[in-house]
């Protein structure tokens, strides 16, 4: 499996995030990355090349301008403010407030485009984040040119990140990204399966009302669990797209056996789509170790969920999302890859 990999994301590091009101010390770490190549280099996986650079273009297709202009501005806007410590939002446009008009206002703006407290924007956000969509594009380019799979190996996150907004420490949506670019490159239909603990809000709403990507999760109940407001069962696609959404929500806590079982109603919801092209979203938060989530998976169901993803037989891309448990990502990582050998 080749990996697709840059330094660019050390220059994202956060101190602190918001938590209940209080700075806690941020999750979404440098660290995670450096375990996850460190386990890579370790298991032998396949070559580890750096992005290449496919510009703005494909970000855009995903993403509103007037956020990709926003977010790449942020910080020296901030600077300029006189603040050295990571942004955060602390004012959102809610209900009945517009959202049509970006305020000149920093914090303002910070807020439009933002949907937690949870997501400090630092100096190399938007560096880190756009490092991370040339992976995913550059791991896609691999499988364009034959691979079976190939991993994006990347942080921050993407998944929670939707068109116009970041959160849940995502900025850019790299799994969707790269599902974008396939379309445009030649895939008729592709099907994105997100197995991070937390629902891919933002991946889902990007394509909720279309029928040529289908979006799948397995995570923890909404009811209970981050992002909150959106990966209920209900949810299942508008107009067009009607049918191309399938949320598997489950109660925190759930058993690693119960995990697997909606893997199964997942991996049929993909095949019944009979898609050219797998994007997975791959989040190692649902291990019984992590800090911030509750699902019980071991280092074997990882290995075992890798062998599932590989039984799908589709040319795959892989993109990285969460996990927490920093001195163990990189095995989980590693044990779920080594599904596609
Ligand atoms: C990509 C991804 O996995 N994003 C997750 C965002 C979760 N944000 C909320 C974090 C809440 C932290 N709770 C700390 C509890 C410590 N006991
Ligand atoms: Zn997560």
């Amino acid at each position: 499996m080749l990996t697709v990999y840059s330094d660019a994301h050390l220059a994202h590091a956060p101190g602190h995030e918001m938590h209940r009101g209080v700075r806690v010390e941020a999750f979404e770490r440098p660290e995670r990355a450096l375990n996850v190549l460190k386990a890579v280099e370790r298991a032998r996986l396949g070559e580890i090349v750096p992005p290449a650079d496919f510009g703005e273009a494909p970000i855009r297709a995903v993403h509103a301008d007037r956020y990709v202009d926003f977010l790449k501005m942020a910080w020296s806007r901030w600077t300029g403010l006189g603040h050295q410590d990571d942004a955060f939002p602390t004012v959102w446009p809610l209900r009945t407030l517009r959202h049509d008009i970006e305020p000149e206002n920093f914090s303002a703006a910070l807020g439009l485009y933002a949907m937690d407290a949870g997501t400090p924007l630092t100096a190399g956000s938007w560096g880190a984040a756009y490092a991370g969509a040339q992976s995913a594009l550059t791991a896609l380019d691999a499988v364009l040119d034959g691979r079976p799979a190939a991993f994006s190996l990347s942080r921050p996150p993407g998944h929670h990140a939707g068109a116009d907004f970041m959160g849940g420490y995502c900025f850019l949506n790299n799994a969707a990204i790269a599902a974008q670019a396939w379309r445009d490159r030649g895939a008729a239909r592709v099907a994105i399966l997100d197995v991070d603990y937390h629902h891919g809000n933002g991946t889902q709403s990007i394509f909720y009302d279309r029928p040529d990507v289908l979006y799948v999760s397995l995570h923890g109940d909404p009811l209970t669990e981050y992002p909150f407001y959106l990966g209920h069962a209900d949810e299942t696609g508008s107009g067009a797209g009607a049918g191309c959404n399938f949320n598997l929500p489950l109660p925190a806590g759930a058993s690693a056996d119960r995990w697997f079982a909606e893997l199964e109603r997942a991996s049929a919801a993909i095949r019944a789509f009979a898609p050219d092209a797998l994007v997975v979203s791959l989040g190692v938060d649902t291990a019984a170790t992590d800090p911030i989530a509750h699902f019980n998976l071991g280092l074997a169901d990882f290995a075992r969920l890798g062998d599932r993803l590989a039984a799908l037989r589709l040319p795959s891309v892989i993109v990285m999302e969460g996990g927490y448990d920093i001195p163990a990502i990189g095995d989980h990582v590693a044990a779920a890859l080594s599904g596609w050998r």
